[in-house]
């Protein structure tokens, strides 16, 4: 049985494009594999986070994992601070790590521009991300396309390791979805969509009502050619809507381009919309019900404490490898 690993942070509510590139992926491995699945509240701290809304948004996310499928029965579901092994291996991670390699990342170049005050966090976030997964001898991580450079990292950094002190990593391997691994943003659908945007406008929140939803699909940009075809070079925006379309409805992207044949943007979007709602509204409904609930919090206590038992006997390995544990006097 392959074990499995994936981290979303709690920076805000996830996005449309959380879900169809990761959240809805998850739920198809737990039945055939050992699955753990992270709040990452301790990588949303490496860019200001507001104290409450941090708190909350990692509770929230929890329960949307569940209300997406992750079944806590098939499944380990918990919050990375609460499993300090996570911090301490990170650490390891860092002190294998050159600067170099860090500072050629994408996500620390794009995330650290026009920001003033970048935290030394920000650029050691991926040592921290590896520590995640390498903790469980996780064999693939499910993730959107925009990971998969600290993936090929995670991956650097165990064969070093591994060469250097003892060798106990598992190498994991990146899946990235075919279609919907990088759901672009509705105003501008040549940049990601991304829950952390300043212009809500841009993403699907997975708990926008359906009103809001029609008003952002029905604003999105597309272009003047007035033709539902999938064509990501010259018409991203429509591309981008029919990918969304597709993944929600099930139906193939051919598929959507022949029911739209002849037809505007306007039905087309509308079409869009009624299929995110589809998709979003019974997640929606169980997400309300979960967050009231004890369950929840019964789940993340269950869940940190599996965690923590397999973490920390990986944690020790690592220690022990590079003599950090106490040798003691024979008596
Ligand atoms: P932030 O906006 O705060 O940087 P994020 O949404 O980009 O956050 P995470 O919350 O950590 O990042 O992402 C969780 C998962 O969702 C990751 O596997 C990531 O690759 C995937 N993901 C993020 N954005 C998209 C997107 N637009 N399309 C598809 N997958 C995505
Ligand atoms: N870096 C990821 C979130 C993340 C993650 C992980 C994903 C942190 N640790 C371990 C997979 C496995 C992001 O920004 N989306």
């Amino acid at each position: 049985m392959a074990t499995i690993f994936s981290g979303v942070k709690p920076t805000g509510i996830p996005t449309l494009g959380n879900y169809l590139g990761a959240l809805k992926h998850f739920v198809t491995y737990q039945e055939e594999h050992d699955c753990y699945f992270c709040v990452v509240n301790q990588h949303a701290i490496t860019v200001p986070q507001d104290k409450l809304e941090l708190r909350d948004n990692s509770r929230k996310l929890a329960a949307l994992y569940l209300a997406s499928g992750i079944d806590s029965d098939k499944s380990t579901l918990f919050i990375q601070s609460e499993v300090p092994a996570h911090t301490k291996m990170g650490w390891i991670m860092q002190c294998i790590s050159y600067i170099g390699e860090l500072e050629r990342m994408t996500q620390f170049k794009d995330k650290s521009q026009n920001r003033v005050g970048v935290s030394s966090g920000l650029l050691t976030y991926p040592p921290l991300m590896a520590a995640d997964i390498l903790l469980y001898g996780t064999d693939i991580v499910p993730v959107g396309d925009d990971q998969k450079q600290h993936l090929e990292l995670t991956r650097d950094l165990a064969e070093r390791f591994n060469k250097q002190y003892n060798d106990i990593f598992t190498i994991p391997e990146v899946h990235i979805p075919k279609v919907g691994a990088r759901i672009m943003d509705l105003g501008d659908p040549t940049k990601k969509m991304s829950k952390s945007d300043e212009n809500s406008s841009g993403f699907i929140s997975m708990l926008d009502d359906e009103k809001i939803i029609r008003k952002k699909i029905m604003r999105a940009t597309t272009d003047s050619d007035a033709t539902v075809k999938y064509d990501k070079e010259n018409k991203p925006g429509v591309a981008n809507l029919l990918t969304i379309y597709s993944l929600c409805s099930g139906k193939s992207i051919e598929q959507v381009e022949a029911e739209y044949e002849g037809k505007g943007y306007g039905d087309f979007k509308e079409g869009v919309a009624e299929a995110v709602i589809g998709q979003l509204k019974p997640i929606q409904d169980r997400y309300y019900q979960l967050l009231d609930s004890d369950e929840l919090d019964d789940i993340l206590d269950k869940g940190a404490e599996k965690a923590a038992f397999v973490a920390n006997k990986m944690l020790a390995k690592a220690e022990r490898a590079m003599g950090l544990e106490r040798k003691r006097k024979k008596k």
